[in-house]
């Protein structure tokens, strides 16, 4: 009686035993397919090197003996990087067939298998030339979601065996249904990501290869004291480094210089496709150009200047051929940002122009690489669209651009402003003489006078350095013999056409802050 029971049980068990190792195999294989996919996909948002898979292969790369290295290419050739992965893929699934039989729900062997691999994926991540602890992170994501889908797959696939039905076939439908959608999640992640990292380092690949182009007419040089030099002080050219980065861009625009075309249309006589190469056959200027946001408060540092090299606007206008009543060029960028630019200061003989490079380098991806529009005396929020594939010509009557339909001034000259950049606020100050310094700027009018005061007496006139252009900052100091106790400092400047820039504290909305720029110190 007992042995046939027995008997029976065995026979039925075997072929669902197996059946239920191979779920469970299948599982663990589904779950590390997840790890890879949300790790692929977290490292294209961050940066591809951070790819789990990846990370390990290069490492294995790097620190292989050179014999291995050797043999490899000697018995694969060309090939050595293709049997690398599918040496990789082969050990991965392998590891994870086995963690998705050993997991229980007790004691999750499978699980910690997982998280082993992971540990290996995030020290080869985090080992990766230019690495932060942020190339961790792809791989922790992925670990999380790998064992998620480890733990439930691995449950689902058991049920069975504690029904009472033989052939029960609910659970098990269940458990290809969770399957089949986490290996489809784990796919569609791990694709969207290899092909949005491939992306990226087509963009890397396409900026080093960029060329600066070759300039005849070079921006003026910076006479002595234009940069006054004094320490904690701002410089006069801005580092690409330091530069205040604004945009509405989640994920920065990875164009390539082939990606790349400018396509402009609308209230012209001849529409214009320029390609990468048509742009670059043309002439073109380095300046210094001083870029402002209109959200910069008073004394803030949304503002920077750097040379630029680029191809006149004007002219490409002049050779689409502008309807006269045509009286706004919108431009938008690859990532349908928009800005609406008076036609007028295009054509009015400043240097606006479509920037290719920045302090002698490749547009940053940040600021807009491989092309962006540079405008001296507007705010960048009307002029200075970065990755700017499309013109428009149009009217202000007609057309609205970004922030415009979000209540900000349709036109946006800069105003006239100063700061005071040293001392820095509340610094300890000894009395006597304290050299104070800073910054003013009224882009494509020009900076006339700086006045400093003490306490709200009278007006002294600041020392200006020599003025590089109208187009660009102007570094300013003023000699304080500073006595003991509380003291107000206040700066404001007048820029060429006599404009004395404005006492009444506004917010930056609708176009731009005004208001003197004050700061207190103890003298003590
Ligand atoms: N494509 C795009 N271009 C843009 C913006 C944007 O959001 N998207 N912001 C503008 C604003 S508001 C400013 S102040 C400047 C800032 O340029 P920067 O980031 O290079 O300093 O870019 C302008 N160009
Ligand atoms: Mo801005």
């Amino acid at each position: 009686m007992t042995t046939t029971i027995g008997d029976r049980h065995e026979a039925a068990r075997t072929p669902r035993r197996r059946r239920h190792l191979f779920s469970r195999a299948l599982a663990g294989v589904i779950a590390a397919g997840m790890v890879l996919g949300v790790g692929e996909l977290l490292a294209a948002l961050i940066d591809p090197n951070s790819s789990p898979f990846y990370a390990v292969g290069s490492t294995t790369v790097d620190r292989s003996p050179a014999w291995a290295r050797e043999f490899a290419i000697h018995t694969f050739g060309t090939n050595d990087k293709p049997a690398l992965f599918v040496g990789m893929t082969i050990l991965i699934v392998l590891l994870a067939a086995i963690a998705g039989i050993v997991e229980r729900p007790r004691a999750p062997f499978g699980s910690a298998i997982l998280a082993v691999l992971g540990l290996v994926g995030i020290v080869a991540a985090t080992q990766r030339p230019a690495a932060t602890w942020m190339y961790a992170l792809p791989t922790v994501v992925g670990v999380v979601a790998g064992i998620a889908v480890l733990r439930v797959l691995t449950a689902t696939a058991r049920a069975p065996e504690n029904s009472d039905s033989e052939d029960s076939w609910l659970p098990r439908r269940t458990f290809l249904l969770l399957a089949a959608g986490a290996a489809a999640t784990a796919a569609a992640a791990g694709a969207a990501g290899r092909y949005l990292g491939q992306q990226v380092a087509g963009a890397v690949d396409n900026r080093r290869a960029f060329a600066i182009p070759g300039v005849t007419d070079r921006a003026a040089a910076i006479a002595p004291g234009t940069d006054i030099g004094v320490p904690g002080g701002t410089p006069f050219v801005t580092s690409n480094e330091d530069f205040y980065r604004i945009d509405t861009a989640l994920r920065v625009p990875r164009l390539t210089t082939d990606d790349w075309q400018l396509r402009i249309h609308g209230m012209v006589d001849r529409e214009l496709t320029l390609s990468w190469d048509d742009l670059i056959a043309r002439t073109p200027v380095e300046r210094l150009i001083t870029l402002t946001c209109v959200s910069n408060e008073v004394g803030g540092n949304l503002a920077g200047n750097a040379t630029w090299i680029g191809y006149p606007i004007k002219d490409i206008l002049d050779e689409a051929g502008v309807h006269p009543d045509a009286d706004m060029l919108l431009s938008t960028s690859s990532d349908h940002f928009t800005a609406g630019t008076p036609v007028a200061a295009l054509r009015d003989g400043r240097d606006a122009i479509l920037a290719v490079a920045m302090n002698g380098q490749p547009l940053p991806f940040e600021h807009g690489y491989p092309v962006r529009q540079v405008v001296p005396g507007l705010y960048g929020y009307v002029s200075a669209t970065k990755w700017v594939v499309d013109w428009e010509l149009t009217r202000f009557d007609k057309a609205e651009a970004y922030w415009t339909k979000r209540g900000w001034s349709a036109e946006g000259p800069i105003k006239t402003a100063s700061r005071i950049d040293v001392p820095a606020a509340f610094a300890p100050t000894a009395p006597g003489p304290v050299l104070v310094a800073g910054t003013a700027w009224a882009q494509h009018r020009g900076i006339e006078k700086v006045e400093v005061r003490v306490d709200n007496g009278a007006w002294q006139t600041a020392t200006l350095a020599p003025q590089y252009s109208i187009d660009t900052w102007r570094q300013w100091t003023w000699e304080w013999e500073a006595a003991a106790g509380l003291h107000t400092l206040q700066v404001r400047a007048t820029d060429l056409d006599g404009n004395v820039q404005v006492e009444e504290r506004t917010p930056p909305i609708p176009g731009g802050a005004t208001g003197w720029h004050t700061r207190s110190f103890t003298v003590a």
